[in-house]
């Protein structure tokens, strides 16, 4: 039998990162895209994050993939900007723990390195910089979304990702761990930079709201 190909535009969402994905998914659930991931392309090897802000990795990531697949890509890059620590882990929350380490031994670290400072504010925002780019283009639209806060001196919550439980977005007592996704996924740093990604995509991807 000849499988029906759908008639909906592809919009591959190039994040290895599962939590990402998983709020990606949900994010844009009412938007009448076929979504696409990096799972379907095990050969195309990771692209070094080589750039010095949030938006040139999320451009670097949106192009190289789109490049190799020929689809609209979208790529997130990502992280948490602590005062106290001088914008760190900024673009290397990621890699804050070394390579290979855990989301636990990442907000370990930070903690660690709060508790040093004395810092008794704690403010931090997360930044999420979103790159869309189009095939056959050479430029990718960027859209950045912030979500200010405070860092908890203990973990609190299993929600989420990354840091989460170890956050406390402003307006609320709850850490990104103990609220609940939607309320997450009402305020947050990648909803908010989405919001604005999303009016583009109805226009350029020509998709039907
Ligand atoms: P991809 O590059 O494949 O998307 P990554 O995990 O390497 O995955 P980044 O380089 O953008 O992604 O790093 C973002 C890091 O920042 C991520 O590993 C988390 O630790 C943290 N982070 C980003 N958004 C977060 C969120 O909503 N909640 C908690 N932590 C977050």
């Amino acid at each position: 039998m000849t499988a029906i190909k759908s008639s909906l535009p592809d919009l591959l969402i190039a994040t290895n990162n599962a939590g990402k994905l998983r709020e990606f998914i949900w994010l844009l659930r009412e938007l009448a895209v076929h979504l696409r991931s990096l799972a379907e392309f095990p050969h195309i090897p990771e692209v070094a994050e080589t750039g010095n802000t949030f938006a040139e990795n999320a451009t670097l990531k949106a192009q190289s993939y789109c490049a190799q697949t020929g689809l609209w890509t979208l790529a997130d890059d990502s992280g948490l900007e602590v005062d106290a620590l001088d914008g760190a882990p900024g673009i290397f929350s990621a890699r804050y723990a070394g390579a290979g380490a855990t989301d636990e031994l990442r907000r370990t670290r930070l903690l660690a390195e709060l508790a040093r400072t004395g810092d008794v504010e704690r403010r931090a925002r997360f930044v999420c910089a979103i790159a869309l780019a189009q095939p056959d283009a050479l430029t990718s639209a960027l859209f950045v979304g912030i979500c200010a806060g405070r860092i908890t001196h203990l973990e609190r919550g299993r929600h989420g990702f990354g840091y989460d439980p170890v956050f406390v977005p402003d307006g609320y007592e709850q850490t990104f761990g103990e609220l609940s996704d939607e309320v997450k996924q009402n305020i947050s740093h990648r909803a908010r930079a989405l919001t604005a990604a999303k009016t583009y995509m109805l226009k350029q991807m020509g998709i039907v709201a």
